[in-house]
């Protein structure tokens, strides 16, 4: 399918050189290469710039409130299974107000996709600290440099029980679509977690380039415990599938409820003739 089929044709507001554009057209790829038709999809967003996504997207989208992104693509999902649903979320979205979030929708294993736009700030609100803002950081809520640990989001996903746990980097685009199209295929909880840049209040381009490389085919991704090791790894910094198994999901667990699935039911009018009658 043509990738152009998922071009809202609005033009992105986002500041030039943002990681964000990388992550749009990675995503509209993947759409296109695994012939997903638009109703088929539902983009979720939270707020943030990467809360853009659903405009730029021509599927279903729902743009929802800051860190709400997992429950309602969670709901979205168990009401209609047929539907391939990926939620987008910012590191503050993500890993700050919503955090609760994650560790839930990584243990019920709902097969949705969930896609960090980890830029290590708050961009919308012009660059203060999130829980991945690297220690010493000067930001606007920082100012004598940021005096906390960073969360590692990986880490977090891995011991929650996420089933599909996966890193990429803007700055290799054609490396994130594939790890998107793996993403959606996955039958589980996909989290991929996008480092990118804030070109505007946290410009690290330069840093994730030296850092940054390729997880080559000696990792096993069945390999839990490879997987911790990978994702404990700071002196650089490895993209690519880090673990990958196959366990049933909620939906499954749900059968009993999901036949058919609430939001493919046929609503049935009650019969009122009755109480019709009495006011006759
Ligand atoms: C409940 C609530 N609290 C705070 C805000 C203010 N707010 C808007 S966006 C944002 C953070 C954005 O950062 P991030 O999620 O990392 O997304 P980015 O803008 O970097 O893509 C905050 C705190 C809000 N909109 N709603
Ligand atoms: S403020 Fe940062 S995250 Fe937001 S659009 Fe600009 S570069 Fe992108």
């Amino acid at each position: 399918m043509d990738e152009r089929v998922y071009d809202t044709k609005k033009r992105p507001v986002w500041c030039p050189g943002c990681g964000n554009f990388a992550v749009l057209t990675a995503l509209r790829r993947a759409l296109a290469e695994l012939d997903l038709k638009p109703e088929e999809v539902v983009i979720v967003t939270g707020i943030g710039c990467h809360g853009r996504m659903s405009d730029y997207v021509r599927a279903n989208a729902f743009h929802t409130i800051h860190g709400r992104t997992l429950p309602l693509a969670t709901g979205i999902k168990l009401a209609n299974p047929n539907l391939t649903v990926i939620a987008h979320a910012g590191d503050g979205d993500a890993y700050a107000i919503g955090l609760g979030h994650l560790p839930h929708a990584a243990r019920r294993n709902i097969d949705i996709t969930l896609i960090v736009h980890d830029n290590m700030i708050f961009g919308l609100t012009t660059g203060q600290v999130t829980p991945t803002t690297p220690q010493g950081v000067k930001t606007k809520s920082t100012p004598f440099g940021n005096p906390e640990r960073p969360l590692n989001p990986l880490l977090l996903a891995l011991a929650s029980g996420a089933t599909f746990v996966a890193r990429g980097f803007s700055g290799e685009a054609d490396h994130l679509k594939e790890l998107i199209k793996q993403g959606i295929l996955h039958r589980g909880f996909a989290f991929i977690e996008v480092l990118q840049p804030c070109v505007t209040f946290f410009n690290t381009y330069q840093l994730f380039r030296e850092k940054v490389y390729k997880i080559d085919g000696s990792h096993d991704p069945t390999d839990f415990e490879a997987a911790l090791r990978l994702a404990q790894q700071e002196d650089r910094l490895p993209i690519g599938v880090f673990y990958r198994v196959e366990r049933p999901t909620l939906e499954d667990y749900f059968a009993y409820a999901m036949s058919p699935p609430p939001a493919l039911r046929k609503p049935q009018a009650p019969d009122l003739s009755k109480t019709i009658e009495r006011f006759r």
